[in-house]
């Protein structure tokens, strides 16, 4: 309840009418951020222009999977559940999807996208937000996305498996589109394909295709589902993981008609607070160039295991990593992956280690979790 009524301030505070006139505040208040999609719906314009908001005060807590599963249960349909939300008493803002393995029943960790656009339906609901990211195997085959092979240059126009890759799309869109609220309205969706490409794990990753064809990639994608299946409700995240200068993170920016945050995927130099220094130069690094970019910037995946964890880990080195600078405060959300069992597991559960430190990080002003956010869609 505190946060949220300084969340109001904050908002009101920063309006046109105190930009206009004061001179200090004026060039911070006044950037703007601009979507990649002309159409996007009005919840989607609110819920980017919220965010945009939010993250000049408060970072937003995400988690992957959050209310499918935690280390020791699987979800109940009929309630809402989360580790997170067992340890400390509220949910995540941001709740992590992905759909690697669409088109069929269940999505590459086991959780079924029909329960899938359920808990995203009920996120939406409570007010939070949910992001989708994409382990996609290539299209057409049961390869994994850890497939080391050249494949992006067939899947473009004029590619061999062109038309194989636009019926996976489609199964993608129908996804997308059967995200409805109450009203009927389409459900806005921050949506992470591609991620972590600076690395060669991947099949999109940068030995397996030349920056122009990843480009391509994006652009057939984002405008096939917008343009030709006449989707609206999709924020996009650009996800390079490690990276040493600005150059490299945006040497495949698919540019800011396609991208409309500048995210981050970092797990090495959020181990420990041996590594916090490169930390924050990668934060500072992608808000300055979202501030440039009139965009977003968010660290999308973080975590180290929880059992193993420094158990201040949460307050010594994530949260003092974030508020190393006026820079770093302001990406938009941190979001941490999965607790899939004992041995995986990036949020606190309530016999982690950690769990009591995580009380502390949340505790403090700058986080921001469900039950703090403001209306995030009008
Ligand atoms: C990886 C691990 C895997 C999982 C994949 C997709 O980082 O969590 O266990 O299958 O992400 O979610």
């Amino acid at each position: 309840m505190k946060r949220l009524m300084i969340c109001w301030i904050v908002l009101l505070m920063s309006g046109p009418a105190l930009a206009a006139n004061d001179g200090a505040s004026s060039s911070r208040d006044a950037i703007s951020c601009v979507l990649s999609d002309p159409a996007a719906t009005a919840e989607t314009q609110a819920l980017y222009r919220n965010l945009h908001k939010l993250a000049q005060e408060g970072v937003l807590f995400g988690h992957q999977d959050t209310l499918a599963y935690g280390v020791g249960w699987k979800a109940d349909p009929n309630k809402l559940d989360s580790d997170v939300y067992r340890v400390c008493g509220k949910f995540p803002a941001v709740f992590g999807w992905d759909i690697g393995h669409i088109g069929t029943p269940r999505n590459i960790d086991g959780v079924p996208f029909e329960s899938m656009k359920g808990w995203i339906r009920k996120g939406y609901e409570k007010g939070g937000i949910s992001t989708v990211s994409w382990h996609a195997q290539i299209p057409g085959t049961t390869q994994s996305a850890w497939t080391q092979q050249k494949v992006v240059s067939r899947l473009l126009p004029g590619g061999d498996m062109h038309e194989t890759y636009r019926a996976t799309l489609d199964q993608v869109a129908a996804f997308f589109a059967d995200l409805k609220g109450p009203r009927g309205e389409p459900i806005p969706v921050i949506f992470r394909p591609f991620h972590e490409h600076t690395g060669g794990w991947f099949w999109w990753g940068n030995k397996w295709c030349t920056p122009e064809e990843y480009k391509q990639l994006w652009h057939f994608t984002i405008d096939y589902l917008r343009k030709t299946k006449g989707l609206h409700n999709i924020i996009t995240a650009y996800s390079p993981d490690r990276f040493k200068s600005r150059e490299e993170y945006l040497e495949r920016y698919p540019g800011d008609d396609t991208i409309d945050i500048l995210g981050h995927d970092n797990y090495g130099a959020f181990r420990s607070a041996q590594t916090k220094d490169e930390a924050r130069q990668a934060l500072e690094t992608i808000v300055a160039l979202a501030e440039e970019h009139s965009k977003i910037a968010a660290l999308t995946e973080t975590g180290v295991g929880q059992n193993s964890a420094n158990a201040t880990w949460w307050t010594d080195v994530l949260l003092d990593v974030i508020k190393s600078s006026p820079a770093t405060k302001k990406i938009a959300w941190v979001l941490v992956w999965r607790n899939a069992d004992k041995r995986q597991n990036y949020a606190a559960f309530p016999e982690s280690a950690t769990a009591e430190n995580f009380k502390a990080f949340e505790r403090d002003p700058i986080t921001v979790f469900l039950e703090d956010l403001p209306p995030m869609y009008k």
